[in-house]
C-alpha cells in the first residue's frame, strides 16, 4: 500500500458524508502504522465529530508515531468541536499528509502551521486536484457566502427538454433520474421558475430510501403560486421560500406592482402572503427595482440563512436570468439518445439569450459519464 493507496481510501470515505455534512466539507482520514490501516473514519454529518476525529476515536491500537492521511487541511479553532490539531498531536501522530488545504479564514494554513510547529511531519497538496474535487460547494461557499449554483437539466440529442406539445415525461432514462434524485440529496435548495410550478405542479422532493430533501425555492415575481399546488400544500413537512419582487412596502417609482395593478390587488396580494405564510411558506421580496426578483441579492439572503447549494431545475427564463446575473457555478447537462425536432419544443436555457456568438456564457468541460443509455456531460461557468 503507497501514500496513494491511503489517500484514495480517506476520499472515498469522504463520501459517505454527501448530503449530510452541509454546509460543511466532506473530509476523510485514515491512521496508518507500521503499513497497516489502524484507524479510519469521515465527517458524517452537520456538527458532529471531524474526520481527524473519528478516525482517533476507530484506533485499534496506539497511534503513537503512525501516519494520518485526510482530505482537508485539519482544523485548529474552536467550533462546533474542539481543534483537531490538538488530537492529533495528543495522540503522538508524526507525520500527516493532507489533500486540500482548508480556505476557511479561521483555519487557512494555521492548521498545517500548528502541526510543524509542534515537530509534526506535514505534507501538503497531496492528490490535491482529487481531494479539492469532494469539496466545490463548500469552497465556493466559505469563501463567498453565497450558495454553489448547479444547474441541471435533460434534454434530447437535438437539445429540447419537452416534445412540440410540452410532454417532457420522460426525457432520460431510470439510472439517470435516480442521479438526479441524488444530486437533490447533495443540495441543501432546490429552486425553480413559477412558469415550472404551474406547469408540472411539482413536488422537488427527494425519493430515495436515504435521503434528504432540499429546501424549495421558487422565483415567483408576481406572487402567482397556487395555493393548492403541491409544494404550498406540502410546506409545513418540507421548507418552501417563495421569492416575489412586488414591492408593497414603498411608493412611487419601486412600487410597480401597485403602478400596474392598482391597490384592489394590493390588498390581494397582501391576503395572498398571509395565507402562503398561514401554510407554512417563507416568502421573500427581493426586487430587483422593476417587478423582477434580484438574483444575485436573492442569494445573499438564502446564503445568510446558511444554505451553501442550489440544484437549479429551471426552467428556460430562469436559467437565463440565472445564468446572466453570474449566479451559476457548474452546468449538469443530461443528453438521451433521442430526437424529438419541432419548432415550438422547448429548450433548457430560453429567456433574452445572446445576441452574438461571442456574448454566449462560456462553459469549461469538466467529465462526461455514460449513464445507462444517457450522457451526463459537467461543466464549470466560466466567470467573468
Ligand atoms: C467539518 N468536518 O471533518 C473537518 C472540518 O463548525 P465546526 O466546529 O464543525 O467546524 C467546521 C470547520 O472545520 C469547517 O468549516 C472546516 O474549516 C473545518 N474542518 N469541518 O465539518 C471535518 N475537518
Ligand atoms: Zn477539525
Amino acid at each position: 500500500m503507497t501514500d496513494k493507496d491511503y489517500m484514495e481510501r480517506a476520499i472515498e470515505l469522504a463520501k459517505g458524508g454527501i448530503g449530510w455534512t452541509n454546509p460543511n466539507p466532506l473530509v476523510g482520514a485514515v491512521i496508518v502504522k507500521d503499513g497497516r490501516i489502524i484507524g479510519e473514519g469521515y465527517h458524517r454529518r452537520y456538527g458532529e465529530l471531524h474526520a481527524e476525529r473519528n478516525a482517533i476515536a476507530s484506533l485499534t491500537e496506539s497511534a503513537q508515531g503512525a501516519t494520518m492521511y485526510v482530505t482537508l487541511e485539519p482544523c485548529c479553532h474552536y467550533g462546533k468541536t474542539p481543534p483537531c490539531t490538538e488530537a492529533i498531536l495528543e495522540n503522538g501522530i508524526r507525520r500527516v499528509v493532507i489533500g486540500s488545504s482548508d480556505p476557511n479564514p479561521k483555519v487557512a494554513g494555521k492548521g498545517a502551521g500548528i502541526l510543524r510547529a509542534a515537530g509534526v511531519q506535514v505534507d501538503e497538496d497531496f492528490m490535491r486536484k482529487e481531494c479539492d474535487s469532494l469539496n466545490p460547494i463548500f469552497f465556493h461557499y466559505i469563501t463567498s457566502r453565497t450558495p454553489y449554483v448547479i444547474m441541471k437539466y435533460a434534454m434530447t440529442a437535438d437539445g429540447k427538454i419537452a416534445t412540440k406539445t410540452g410532454a417532457s415525461k420522460w426525457i432520460t432514462g431510470e439510472a439517470a433520474r435516480n442521479k438526479v434524485q441524488k444530486l437533490r440529496h447533495r443540495c441543501m435548495g432546490i429552486m425553480v421558475g413559477i412558469g415550472t410550478v404551474l406547469a408540472d405542479d411539482p413536488m422537488l422532493n427527494v425519493r430515495l430510501l436515504e435521503g434528504k430533501s432540499p429546501i424549495r425555492i421558487i422565483c415567483d415575481s408576481h406572487l402567482r403560486i397556487p395555493l393548492d399546488s403541491q409544494l404550498v400544500q406540502t410546506a409545513k413537512e418540507y421548507p418552501t421560500i417563495v421569492a416575489y419582487a412586488t414591492d408593497l412596502n414603498s411608493d412611487g417609482e419601486a412600487s410597480v406592482w401597485k403602478k400596474e395593478r392598482g391597490p384592489v390587488q394590493e390588498v390581494r396580494l397582501q391576503e395572498k402572503i398571509g395565507k402562503l405564510e398561514g401554510l407554512g411558506v417563507q416568502t421573500l421580496m427581493v426586487s430587483n427595482g422593476s417587478g423582477q426578483v434580484d438574483l444575485k441579492k436573492l442569494m445573499e439572503i438564502l446564503g445568510e440563512q446558511g444554505i451553501d447549494s442550489i440544484l437549479l431545475e429551471g426552467g428556460g427564463i430562469l436559467n437565463d436570468s440565472a445564468l446572466r446575473a453570474g449566479i451559476v457555478q457548474e452546468v449538469q447537462a443530461f443528453i438521451a439518445p433521442k430526437i424529438f425536432g419541432g419548432h415550438d419544443a422547448r429548450t433548457p436555457v430560453a429567456g433574452v439569450g445572446a445576441e452574438l456568438p461571442k456574448d454566449g456564457i462560456l462553459l469549461e468541460f469538466g467529465k462526461a459519464t455514460q449513464i445507462g443509455e444517457d450522457l451526463l456531460i459537467e461543466y464549470k461557468v466560466r466567470q467573468v
